[in-house]
């Protein structure tokens, strides 16, 4: 055994075999552990020598191989992996690095400028391709499965992100479940196009693959041409993305001339696998994509908190418009209003769950982590009825102040707190109105002061980028007199959705 850390220990298996292809090369398994043991030696001779023993490293770096060695380069030191978002701006990440104590933020030679701001004397931005050479070297620490490994924000029901946190353990039980339900083998060549600050990104693909022993082409930033012409060459066997990713996809096909699409079409039928998450997946998108490409898609549901934890699956009826029957290990239960189980076929209740895949804890909110679970049961806050079969299918959410736009959760609450501090508005409500494009999109209802004073979406969106990630900015605005209210006084948000539909 070379390494405690489950995921790092397997990539002994596969030295030579390529683990990821980005913009610049191909880069081996061998290479990912050295390139991620300097960086860990670097932040071992930080730390005067010593384990970083859950220390936090956040880190901001576009998705490719230093992304990888950087994570793993913490993990190796001993410290707790906390990705930045590389749309989110400096308000969302100083956020971040406050709310983890990050003393250090790790970084590549695109964003060193970008973090520059934050280089202070209690905080280091360490630019990683111009790490200095380590004199001597120090012995990596010992780092146990059950450490803590990673943090993720995610936005939910405070107005603030929290951080989701698991350990090597935990992820290794996310990863697992996954590769054996899905069949991955160390012949699979995936395309990686989704944002590395997210489960789906990171522990669906990106660790799935290295888990495997397979090979992971990272693509910057999706781009339905360049995602095409990754299909047509020929090689990969797996793609998986969010309904918007398919959506995009289609839309761009649709323009083709026809030979052109059969072209496309001929590569994308020789991959053995297309998955779709993150969102609810509209039958008419795998219909058309079944069309298309040849693949029904085969739809899963999962949440940063929980990993993934039901599937369609890889062999045997996929059911458009459910999200399939609980993967490997993990226990699913449907619990109503008055916390009754709910067993009748038909009748919906809260998805509720069980698994090793579990997170620990939200990173520094004991109360909050507890509030979240019920005999041990984590409460998603997802809506599900489950067939005869035991298929599951979402209805929707419990909260009205969740948003899901592009695969993105976003909080109505986090965007009205922002706008509340433009000097023009007294008053704002956030919601999503159903999108076929974005499945949600971001709607503010505003009342502006002084009263009547006119403020145009461009400039609110223009002003609101300073605080907020480009994919949280309202898609709408509407200036009203008065919120739609209920006789506590509080904001009525359906009674709002209704406004902006009327208002299309
Ligand atoms: C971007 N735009 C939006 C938008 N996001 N408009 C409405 N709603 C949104 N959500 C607009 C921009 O303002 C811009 O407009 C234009 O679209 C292009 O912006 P972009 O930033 O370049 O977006 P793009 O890269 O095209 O993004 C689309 C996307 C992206 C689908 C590739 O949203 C994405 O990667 N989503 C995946 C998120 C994800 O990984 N979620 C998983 C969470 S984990 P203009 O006018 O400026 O051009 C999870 C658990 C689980 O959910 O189960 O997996
Ligand atoms: P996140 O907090 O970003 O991890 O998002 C998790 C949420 O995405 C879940 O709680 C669901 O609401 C939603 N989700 C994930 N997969 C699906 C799916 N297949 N269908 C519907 N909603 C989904």
């Amino acid at each position: 055994m070379n390494s405690m850390i489950p995921l790092v220990n397997q990539a002994f298996k596969y030295l030579d075999k390529v683990a990821i292809v980005d913009e610049h090369k191909a880069y081996t398994y061998a290479e990912l552990l050295e390139v991620s043991e300097r960086i860990a030696q670097f932040l071992l001779q930080k730390n005067n020598g010593q384990d970083l023993k859950e220390a936090r490293v956040a880190f901001k770096a576009i998705p490719n191989f230093y992304y990888a060695a950087i994570q793993w380069g913490i993990w190796r030191a001993g410290g707790i992996a906390v990705p930045l978002g590389i749309s989110h701006p400096i308000p969302e990440i100083e956020y971040i690095l406050s709310d983890t104590q990050s003393k250090i933020v790790l970084t590549t030679n695109d964003y060193q400028d970008f973090l520059e701001p934050l280089n202070k004397a209690d905080l280091l931005v360490e630019n990683i391709e111009q790490l200095p050479t380590v004199s001597e070297s120090i012995d990596l620490p010992e780092v146990e499965a059950n450490r803590r490994a990673l943090i993720i924000y995610t936005s939910g029901t405070t107005s603030r992100p929290k951080g989701v946190v698991t350990t090597h353990e935990i992820i290794k039980a996310q990863i697992t479940t996954l590769t054996e339900a899905w069949g991955w083998t160390p012949d699979d060549y995936i395309l990686h196009t989704l944002p590395l600050h997210h489960v789906h990104g990171i522990i669906n693909i990106l660790y799935s693959a290295l888990w495997s022993g397979a090979k992971c082409e990272m693509m910057p930033k999706f781009d339905a041409k360049k995602v095409w012409e990754k299909f047509a060459g020929g090689g990969l066997s797996l793609f998986m993305a969010v309904p918007t990713v398919y959506n995009r996809l289609i839309a761009y096909w649709d323009n083709l001339d026809s030979n052109e699409q059969q072209r496309l079409s001929e590569g994308v039928k020789k991959m053995r696998l297309m998955v779709s998450g993150s969102a609810a997946l509209p039958v008419s998108v795998l219909l058309k994509w079944k069309e298309i490409s040849g693949h029904t898609l085969l739809e899963r549901y999962g949440m940063t908190e929980i990993g993934m934890a039901v599937s369609n699956p890889l062999l045997g009826e996929r059911k458009p418009g459910f999200i399939g029957r609980p993967l490997p290990g993990v226990e699913i239960i449907l619990v109503g209003e008055n916390n009754e189980l709910i067993t009748g076929p038909d009748d919906m209740g809260e998805i509720r769950v069980k698994s090793p895949s579990v997170f620990l804890e939200y990173w520094g909110k004991p109360e909050i982590t507890r509030d979240s679970f019920v005999d041990g049961w984590f409460c998603t806050g997802d809506i599900a009825v489950r067939d005869n079969d035991g298929y599951y299918r979402i209805l929707g959410r419990n909260s009205v102040d969740i948003i899901k736009s592009g695969g993105y959760k976003i909080s109505a609450l986090e965007i009205e707190e922002v706008l509340r501090k433009h000097p023009n508005i007294k008053e704002a409500a956030v919601v999503g109105i159903p999108n076929e494009k974005w499945g949600e999109m971001v709607a503010a209802a505003i009342i502006t002061k002084p009263h009547n004073h006119f403020i145009s979406l461009e400039s609110l969106r223009s002003w609101a980028s300073e605080y907020l990630a480009k994919y949280k900015l309202p898609n709408e605005v509407m200036m009203l007199d008065d919120l739609p209210r209920n006789a506590m006084g509080k904001v009525t948000k359906p009674a709002l959705v209704k406004l902006f539909e009327a208002d299309e």
